[in-house]
């Protein structure tokens, strides 16, 4: 089953939006694999957002990420990858489509919430830099049948 990390960045926890968005995870029909909420340091900060090292947003990122709480979780699911991407929204708020959680709760791109893997291959590399294999829960849900084909 595809998995994909979700991160809500310590705005989505100070506004206290953790119970919505998992919320809308939920009912989207992904199930949830594993959670923790966590302060985030300087290495796995680091680490998460090499691929943005370089960038003029890079230092406003990392202080963001390590700023206060979040709460990272796995989900999973056919196409968890694209479903949450799509149930995130576009990076930028003002871009995001209607109905995405960056478009009703967000503004500004610096302030966009949560995090979501790009790709299953990033989720595959997210989920073991983010949690350790026995933090994962393999379970079967009652709905599962009525949910995954
Ligand atoms: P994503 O979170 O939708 O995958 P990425 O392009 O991977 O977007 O960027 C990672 C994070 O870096 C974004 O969610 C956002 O918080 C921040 N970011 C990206 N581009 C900018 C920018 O131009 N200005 C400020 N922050 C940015
Ligand atoms: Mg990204």
């Amino acid at each position: 089953m595809e998995q994909t990390l979700v991160l809500i960045k310590p705005d989505g926890v100070q506004r206290g939006l953790i119970g919505e968005i998992i919320s809308r995870l939920e009912r989207r029909g992904l199930r949830l694999v594993a959670a923790k909420f966590m302060n985030v340091g300087q290495e796995l900060a680091k680490t998460h957002y090499a691929i943005h090292k370089g960038q003029d947003f890079y230092e406003d990122l990392i202080l963001y990420i390590t700023s206060s709480p979040v709460m990272a979780m796995i989900w999973e699911g056919p196409n968890a990858v694209a479903a949450v991407r799509q149930t995130m929204g576009l990076t930028r708020p003002t871009e995001a489509a209607p109905g995405s959680i960056r478009h009703d709760f967000a503004l500004e791109i610096g302030r966009n919430l949560t995090h979501a893997s790009d790709a299953p291959q990033t989720g595959v590399k997210e989920v073991s830099l983010w949690f350790k294999p026995d933090e994962l829960v393999s379970w079967e849900r009652a709905t599962d049948k009525w949910i995954f084909e």
